[in-house]
């Protein structure tokens, strides 16, 4: 497929997508939408990729949901949004919440609306020191979607989910790390270096085991702690049977550096 409002980059075992509408802060347009599953499908069914990054090109990460194709005349019918959301922004974040690799979001500009919970939908959030966060949602009328009501109060607790879901104020990238919203912020000039550095280190380490992990950190909310014991033991038992594994206790007892090979 040709993608004209994203860029697809594989370089090695890390697979990159750039959202490509810088214009419109790289906000989502059905196509973008379209053009996102097949590159996320391609990163999930390839043999190479062992870390996908998303990032967007220009000044903006993702100002979410396109509003321009929202513009509703006086007496017309509303578009149904929950239409939009299952057909669109829900199957993406539970692509990338599945993908069995890490997925990181470089966060280049500001993150706004269904732009700002598509990056915390992600396992690791860098973000330039210049990025922002903002749920818009409230200034609009609606509520935080694509995972947001989710993530927020599981990432940073009630109080400021509440805070940020109400008000839709600006978060800075400092003030998101120092609240534990996103991992860390850096020198807008490093955002890509650092990314690309930490992507290419995950893309070495052994996949399954980072896998198991992102699933078990996942189930974790939900579980009990007895349910989350259960887990962890099966999910060991899989990351034992792994040649990861096994290459990684060689490797410390030969003391030598690992090979991982993701299997
Ligand atoms: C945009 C957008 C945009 C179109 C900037 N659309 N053009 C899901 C399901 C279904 C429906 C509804 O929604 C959802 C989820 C959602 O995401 S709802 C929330 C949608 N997003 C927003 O409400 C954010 C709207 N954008 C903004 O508030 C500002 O643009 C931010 C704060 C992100 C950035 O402000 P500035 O840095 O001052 O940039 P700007 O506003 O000048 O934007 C630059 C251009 O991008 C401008 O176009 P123009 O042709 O005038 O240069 C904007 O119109 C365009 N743009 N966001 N969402």
């Amino acid at each position: 497929m040709t993608y004209s409002t994203i860029r697809f980059a594989e370089d090695g075992a890390v697979a990159t997508i750039t959202l490509n509408r810088p214009d419109k802060l790289n906000s989502f347009t059905a196509h973008m939408h379209e053009e996102l599953r097949d590159a996320v499908a391609s990163v999930r069914d390839g043999r190479r990729a062992r870390c996908l990054v998303l990032t967007g090109a220009g000044r903006g990460f993702c100002a979410g949901q396109d509003l321009s194709d929202r513009v509703m005349g006086e007496g017309s019918q509303p578009i149904d949004l929950a239409h939009t959301l299952s057909t669109y922004y829900n199957p993406l974040v539970m692509a990338l919440r599945a993908l069995e690799m890490p997925v990181i979001a470089a966060v280049n500009g500001v993150a706004a609306g269904a732009g700002a919970n598509l990056a915390l939908a992600c396992d690791i959030v860098v973000a330039a020191r210049s990025a922002s966060f903002i749920q818009a949602f409230c200034k609009i009328g609606l509520l935080p979607d694509c995972g947001g009501t989710y993530f927020l109060p599981r990432l940073v607790g009630t109080a400021r989910a509440m805070g940020l879901a109400m008000l839709g104020d600006k978060l800075s990238a400092e003030q998101a790390a120092e609240w534990g919203l996103i991992w860390k912020a850096v020198d807008d000039a490093r955002l890509m270096d650092e990314t690309m550095s930490l992507a290419r280190h995950f893309a070495g380490q052994p996949t399954r085991g980072l896998a198991l992990i992102k699933k078990a950190i996942q189930a974790s909310h939900d579980n009990s702690l007895e349910a989350q014991l259960s887990l962890e033991a099966e999910l060991q038992r899989q990351a034992g049977r792994t040649r990861d594994y096994r290459e990684g206790v060689a490797a410390f007892m030969g003391k030598r550096p690992p090979r991982f090979t993701g299997c």
